[in-house]
Order: C-alpha cells, then structure tokens, then sequence
C-alpha cells in the first residue's frame, strides 16, 4: 500500500520541524479579537506608516527616549509625530522592542529601506497603494481568513456608519463592546428593560460574533455592585438567548498615566476565581478569556480545565513579546493540549497583522516542533495531517466553535 506524504509518520525530527514551520505558517487564521475596521468604516480603517508609527505601543516607547513633553507631542500633526517616532525609535535607537521590530518586519516585507534617514520612501509606497487591494495583500501575506472588529455603538461617528446600514467587507465580523455599558454605566441607559432592548437591538444590526468587555484588575464575581446587576440581568440572559459568547478581557488598569492618553493603560493581577464563578452559573454561556497579566495565565489554564465552556485566548497587549508567548503557547499545550486560541492580534493598524501574525507563528511553530518532539520521543510519531488538524483547530476551529460559525 502506498501511504501520502501526508500520512507518513515524522520520525526524524528535521522533517518534523520542518513539516510544522510549513503547516504553521501556511494554515490560515481567524483573528478573534482586533481594533481594525472594514473599509466602509471610512476615517475608522487605518494603514500606511503614520498610523503604523504612532501606534500607542510605540508612543510610549518614544517618551522614554526623547526629551519632549506629552503636550509637545499631542500637540504636534500625526506626519510630525511619526517623524519623531521614526527618528527615536528607528534612527537614534535600534528597534529592539517587539513593536518596533515589528515596523521593521513590515518594511521588510514590502522591500522598503528598514534604515531609511527618513519616511519619505515608505510614505510614497503607502500613498500609491490602493485601499481595497491592499487589504487583499495584506490579509494574504498574514495568512488571515477573517478578523473580528471592535465595534462601539455608542461612539456616536461609528453608530452613524453602522445607522447608514452598511455592508460590510466580509471577512471583517463585528463583535459588541460592552465597556461603556458595563464601565460606565452612569452613561448609558437606565432601567434594565432598556438596556436589554439596547442590546438586542444592536445585536440585530450588528450581528456580531459575540459580546465583549475589558475589565479592571479588581474585577469581581458575584459582587455588590452594579456591573454584577448588569451582568446577571442584562448581559448575561441576553447571551443566553441569543447564543452569544461572551468576551472577557481582564487585568487592564485604565489611565495609570493619563498624560500618555491612550498609551497610558497599565497592567494588574486580578481574580481569576471571577471567571470560575461565572462559567459555573452560566454553564449555557460560552466564555473567551483572556488575562493581562502573566501571573493569571498558570491559574487561566486550570480553571479551563475545569470549565468546558471557557475557551483562553491571545496572548495579551504587554504579553504579546516572543518570550512570554512562548512560555504562555507550552503552557496551554500542556494543560490544555490544543483547546485554546494562541493568538489574537489586537491589531488598530492594517499592516499590524503582518508583523503580529509572523512573529506568533514562530513562537507557537517553536512550542509544537518540542512538544512533537517530546511526544516522539516517549514512542508517539505524529504525521503532517495531524500536525494540520492541530493548527487548524487552534487557529480556527476553536474560535468557529465558539462564536457558533464557520468564518
Ligand atoms: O481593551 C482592549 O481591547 C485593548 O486591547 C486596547 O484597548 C488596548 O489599547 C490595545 O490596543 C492593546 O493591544
Ligand atoms: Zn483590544
């Protein structure tokens, strides 16, 4: 009988390695959670290397270098401030950060200068692009089938466009967010059944994949407090109805230097306990997690081992750095095996799921060539198409699952 490459046991570990970086960079993603928009969204959709330069990660970076204030900087157009960026970061400083390494990852695959004196080359090359095809590389060379966006419908610009009736690009879902209702909910409407008729409504419009919110580091649940109420009465039957998973993304502390505006969020260990209890109540729900903080991600894996409707996801913000995806991937491997998502990109600026999506591959390609290799060694060979259904799975199939569709 002759057996397809495919099939063939992978008992040399060259081959292994070899098959995996093949299948893990060529096996398309779904990305379950970004700031990225569809075209239709007009002044919403970001590209081009103004808005790739002035992304918060890199801001922040440059306050530490150069010597300029915070109302220098706002204060300054978008070309200047990138310009600034451009020469802290990129000129007086090697890109070593894993945000600024990822600018020269997106230069480099586009064959722009990675040690231009100036942006004068890559702002040309971004100008004569075409939006729409652009995408279309863009979404090509990151190997992404589908993002899913970060859609507000109380900002008043995004509810009009989404009012307009728009139609949108395909292979961008909208997902509802839910911090103004949940963080601020002195601003949103009051009584219970208005806010059920809030949600459902814009669930109809929106029709997105599911219903997410960032929380503090000192979430808490059950507690005595008026997100509790929101949740319990408004957020979490409304799921329940609607088949909606809920997206939780926790440890975030707003503004700990509101000087640096949006750049300014900070990090905080919270209370993984929170997310048991509610997986626990709400077994119906379907939960996407994820932590801000490395101390959470150990504890994360546990409680998913014990609740089969909690799915980790990404490797979040200020731990999206190779070294911690790293530690974080052969963690959920080994606790998890392959029931969680890797990576999301949380990309604000098109060309982001460039670098974001490469440098991922390579840490989780790393983690399954040891963890084949270990399992090859205790007597287990695997072959190319399971390898496949691996990443498949992890890649796609895990988020298709759990926002209920084949995106
Ligand atoms: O709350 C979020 O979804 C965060 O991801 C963002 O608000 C944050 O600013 C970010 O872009 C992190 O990557
Ligand atoms: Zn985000």
């Amino acid at each position: 009988m002759v057996t397809s490459t495919e099939s063939q046991l992978l008992t040399s570990t060259t081959e292994l390695r070899a098959q995996v970086e093949l299948i893990v960079n060529s096996t398309l993603v779904m990305d379950v959670h970004t700031h990225l928009f569809a075209p239709e969204f007009n002044q919403f959709c970001l590209y081009g290397i103004d808005e790739l330069l002035t992304y918060h990660y890199l801001t922040a970076e440059t306050f530490r270098s150069a010597r300029i204030s915070y109302e220098d900087f706002w204060r300054m157009p978008k070309t200047d401030q990138a310009d600034l960026v451009w020469q802290t970061l990129f000129v007086d400083n090697i890109p070593t950060s894993e945000a600024a390494r990822g600018i020269i990852t997106v230069l480099d695959v586009f064959g722009l200068d990675t040690r231009a004196a100036n942006l004068k080359e890559a702002r040309a090359f971004f100008a004569s692009q075409n939006l729409r095809e652009h995408i279309d590389q863009v979404f090509d060379i990151a190997r992404v089938s589908g993002v899913v966006m970060t859609n507000d419908p109380l900002d008043e610009a995004e509810g009009q466009i989404w009012n307009s009736g728009v139609e949108l690009d395909h292979r961008f879902r909208s997902s509802l967010r839910l911090d103004r209702l949940l963080n601020h909910w002195d601003r949103t409407p009051a009584t219970v059944a208005e806010q059920r008729g809030f949600l459902v409504r814009w669930i109809e419009r929106m029709q997105p994949v599911y219903m997410g919110v960032s929380l503090p580091a000192s979430f808490k649940f059950p507690a005595d407090d008026i997100r509790d109420r929101l949740l319990r009465e408004v957020v979490l039957p409304v799921a329940k109805e609607h088949g909606l998973a809920v997206t939780l993304m926790v440890g975030v502390r707003r503004r700990v230097n509101p000087k640096l505006r949006e750049a300014g969020d900070g990090v905080g260990k919270a209370d993984v306990t929170a997310v048991e209890r509610m997986c626990a109540e709400y077994p119906e729900v379907k939960f996407l997690a994820t932590f801000l903080s490395r101390e959470n991600q150990h504890e994360l894996c546990v409680a998913a081992r014990k609740f089969n409707n909690l799915m980790p996801f990404g490797c979040w913000w200020f731990l999206n750095n190779p070294s911690i995806v790293s530690e974080i991937t052969r963690e959920r491997l080994e606790l998890l095996g392959t029931s969680f998502i890797p990576q999301h990109s949380d990309a604000r600026v098109l060309e982001q799921l460039i670098y974001k999506w490469k440098h991922a591959r390579k840490e989780i390609a790393d983690a399954l060539c040891d963890t084949y290799e270990q399992l090859l060694l205790s007597g287990r060979a695997v072959t190319a198409d399971e390898i496949s259904r691996d990443v498949t799975r992890m890649f796609s199939g895990n988020c298709n699952e759990w926002i209920g569709k084949s995106v």
